[in-house]
């Protein structure tokens, strides 16, 4: 069976505000491996495909506005389980309403200016990769945590 992968991204906000390297640290921490990692500036086209499913929102030209507003950071992170798993790592969209302890929950305020991005299934997981990473651009590695990790 094909291993689960999650499309993980820090928004322009988490970039502006140097939280990159905490909220990298918070899946690395988990036990998620990461396969795909770079800074990049998206064009209007493609945050337009990403959220594609939201394109009748009132709050979709906001949105396109500020995914594309600064450089993100993008991220394949791998691992049975991790879509959930990151989704609940990250906390509710409103960072006011996610729990302490999450991404969400401790680094932001507004919906408008959540930081990060995570596949809400498995199946976006990997549509999301595929937009957002070129062939080539994942690495297939062992990590030597993986033993002590899983049984
Ligand atoms: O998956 P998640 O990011 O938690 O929320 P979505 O419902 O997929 O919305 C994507 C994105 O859109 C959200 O992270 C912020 C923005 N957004 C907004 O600006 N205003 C809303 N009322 C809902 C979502
Ligand atoms: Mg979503």
């Amino acid at each position: 069976m094909e291993v689960e992968q999650s499309y993980i991204m820090i928004k322009p906000d988490g970039v502006q505000r140097g939280l990159v390297g905490e909220i990298i640290s918070r899946f690395e921490k988990k036990g998620f491996l990461l396969k795909g990692l770079k800074l990049f500036q998206c064009s209007k086209d493609l945050a337009q495909e990403h959220y594609k499913d939201l394109k009748d929102k009132p709050f979709f030209p906001t949105l396109i506005e500020y995914i594309t507003s600064g450089p993100v950071v993008c991220m394949a992170w791998e691992g049975d389980g991790v879509v959930a798993s990151a989704r609940k790592l990250i906390g509710a969209t409103n960072p006011l309403q996610a729990e302490p302890g999450t991404i969400r929950g401790d680094l932001a305020v507004q919906t408008g200016r959540n930081v990060v991005h995570g596949s809400d299934s498995p199946d976006n997981g990997k549509r999301e990769i595929a937009l957002w990473f070129k062939e080539g651009e994942l690495c297939q590695w062992e990590s030597v945590q993986t033993p002590w990790l899983v049984e």
